[in-house]
This record gives structure tokens, C-alpha cells and sequence, in this order.
């Protein structure tokens, strides 16, 4: 017996930041995040389901991957097995559609492309929300890439009620860009997965993270709902420097922010000052990424361009639609 479903998923970047997990096993946060989904960078996944196999094979970018991927993949479809109560095994064909060699790659897209492939192949027609629970199992930030536009991953309290859902914003997704400045990093790198876990654990300043980051989440939705981009602005740079701030209070303190991130920073800042608007956040990495209106896109990228290589800046637009099943 075989079944086969296919779908495509794009990643999401955070404006409200996800960090550090009430339930590290079935990743329920600590707080509530808010999220945009970008055009540009997206994960196309196929699963076969074959009672012919006899365990689970992952291939990425047409390539077979390591035991430690692949052990991870494999107790993800364990979870996916238990959800749609079946014995299959499945090969998993996954295509990253990134920049080569940018470092963008996500766990978002990837768990949402294959959440939803294997929804389809084993018909279990779960709802949207449901998906986003599935997604989140994988990655947590995979909840938030089944919907397009803006999300909202509500933390819940246990798998029933930690779900991501769409935060309408009457088309304002569509005159928005986000530039992200990419940066080669050559420290050693801290999971995103181990450093918030070790920042949830130890950091000095992580109660003070949470006491703030519900008055963010509801400035930036209230901004969103004005289509106020100076708003949403001040409230996302200063929440994704927090977040970064909570790092340094852990035991041992750690950062992700590099010399280049920071020259990313200043030419943010130089840009206001001359009059044009973006705000700047960062992830789990030194790369910089700046929200910007798409009429200044241009003007914005051009500053960048007097600082960095041109392989270095790359825009992406915002897709309003969410996961989907392709052929
Ligand atoms: C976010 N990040 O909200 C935050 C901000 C990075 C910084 O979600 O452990 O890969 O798989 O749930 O989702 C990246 O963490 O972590 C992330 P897991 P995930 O986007």
C-alpha cells in the first residue's frame, strides 16, 4: 500500500519573539508570539507512506542526510503515526527553496510542509488548527508557516490549546517587505532550541522578558490593526532586543549578535534619520532583518548596498495565503 501527499510551506519570520518552552516534549511556550510569512523563502515536502518499508527515510535537497537528522525526522513521523494511529513508515523528499549558502534555512517551513503532506497523504483532514498543532510538534515555530499574512501562536497551556491562527490585517501584509541582511557566522553556534532552554533556565533577566512581552504582542497587534508601521516598528525592535538581552543574562551568557549585526543595526537607524522608516530583529543568528514598507524597499536595500555585498542583502515580500497542497 502506498499514499502520497505533497505540500509547500514558507517560513516566518517573528516580530513578538518565541523563546523558552513551558513543556520542552510537547514544545509549549512560555509566551504568545506573532509572526509574518515571507514570499520568498519556502520548503516543498513529499511524503510516500509505503507498507513496504521497513523505517523512515528523509531525503534533503536530493540528498540522503545524517543519522542525527534522521533520527530527528524519525520522532517526528512517530508522532505523526500516533496522531493518525497507523504502522507506515514513509520516505520524505524535502527541497529547501532558500538562497544557497545563506544560512536561512528553517524549521519552520520544514515542519509545516511536512505536517501538511502527511495530513494529505493519510487523509486525516485536520483543520487548519489542528495542523498547526501537528507543525508544532516538529518546531515550534512551525505552528505560526501553516497560515500566511500575519500569525498569532496562542501558547496555550498543554498540545490541545497551543495553536498558531491568522491575525487579519485587512491586506496591510501586502505593502510590507522585510530585507534580510545575511551574515557569515564563525563562532560556535547555539541552537535556537538549546539557547532559549538555557536562557528559560538560567537567565537573570528572563522574568523580566515575560513580564513585557504581553504588552508587546498587544501593542503590535493594536499597530496592526491601524496599519501603524512606526508603531509596530518600535514595539518589534524593542522586543527582539530584549529577547537578545535575555541571553546575555544567562549562566554562561551568550549572544547571536555579531560586528556585522551591529553595523546592520546602525544603518537602521541611519535610515530613520534620513527620513526613511524601518525597524530591525533578529533570530537565533547574527543575520539582520528589517521590516520596511514596500515603497521604501528600494531606497533602503540601496543603503545597505554602501556597506555590504549585494549577495548579502536579499528582500522578500509577505505571502497572504498559508500552507498548500501542491503536486
Ligand atoms: C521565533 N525563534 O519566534 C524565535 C525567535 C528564534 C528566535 O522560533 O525548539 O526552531 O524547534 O521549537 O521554532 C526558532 O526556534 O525552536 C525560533 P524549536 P524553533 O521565531
Amino acid at each position: 500500500m502506498v499514499k502520497s501527499g505533497k505540500a509547500r510551506a514558507h517560513t516566518n519570520i517573528a516580530l513578538i519573539k518565541y523563546w523558552g518552552k513551558a513543556d520542552e516534549a510537547y514544545i509549549i511556550p512560555m509566551n504568545n508570539s506573532l509572526s509574518i510569512t515571507l514570499d520568498r523563502f519556502y520548503t516543498e515536502t513529499k511524503v510516500t507512506f509505503d507498507s513496504s518499508l521497513t523505517e523512515d527515510k528523509l531525503i534533503l535537497n536530493g540528498e540522503k542526510v545524517d543519522d542525527k537528522e534522521t533520527a530527528k525526522i524519525q520522532k517526528y513521523m512517530d508522532i505523526v503515526r500516533e496522531v493518525a494511529d497507523t504502522e507506515l513508515y514513509a520516505v520524505i523528499e524535502s527541497e529547501n527553496f532558500v538562497p544557497t549558502s545563506a544560512g536561512l534555512a528553517s524549521s519552520a517551513s520544514a515542519y509545516a510542509a511536512l505536517a501538511a503532506a502527511c495530513n494529505e497523504a493519510l487523509h486525516l483532514g485536520l483543520s487548519d488548527k489542528d495542523l498547526s498543532r501537528l507543525a508544532r510538534r516538529g518546531s515550534g515555530s512551525a505552528s505560526r508557516s501553516i497560515f500566511g499574512g500575519f500569525a498569532e501562536w496562542e501558547k496555550g497551556h498543554d498540545d490541545a490549546t497551543s495553536f498558531a491562527h491568522p491575525i487579519d490585517a485587512q491586506h496591510w501584509e501586502d505593502e510590507l517587505s522585510m530585507i534580510f541582511v545575511v551574515i557569515n557566522n564563525k563562532s560556535k553556534k547555539v541552537s535556537s532550541r538549546s539557547g532559549m532552554s538555557l536562557t528559560r533556565d538560567t537567565s537573570r533577566f528572563y522574568q523580566y522578558w515575560l513580564d513585557h512581552v504581553d504588552q508587546d504582542l498587544a501593542d503590535a497587534k493594536e499597530a496592526i490593526h491601524h496599519k501603524d508601521f512606526k508603531h509596530l516598528g518600535e514595539v518589534i525592535e524593542a522586543n527582539g532586543l530584549r529577547m537578545h538581552a535575555t541571553n546575555l543574562g544567562a549562566q554562561p551568557p551568550f549572544t547571536y549578535m555579531v560586528q556585522e549585526s551591529y553595523d546592520a543595526m546602525a544603518i537602521v537607524h541611519q535610515c530613520r534619520e534620513a527620513g526613511l522608516p524601518c525597524y530591525f530583529t533578529m533570530d537565533a543568528g547574527p543575520n539582520v532583518k528589517v521590516l520596511v514598507e514596500k515603497k521604501n524597499k528600494q531606497a533602503v536595500i540601496d543603503q545597505f548596498l554602501k556597506a555590504f555585498d549585494e549577495k548579502q542583502i536579499i528582500a522578500s515580500d509577505i505571502i497572504s495565503t498559508g500552507v498548500e497542497i501542491i503536486m
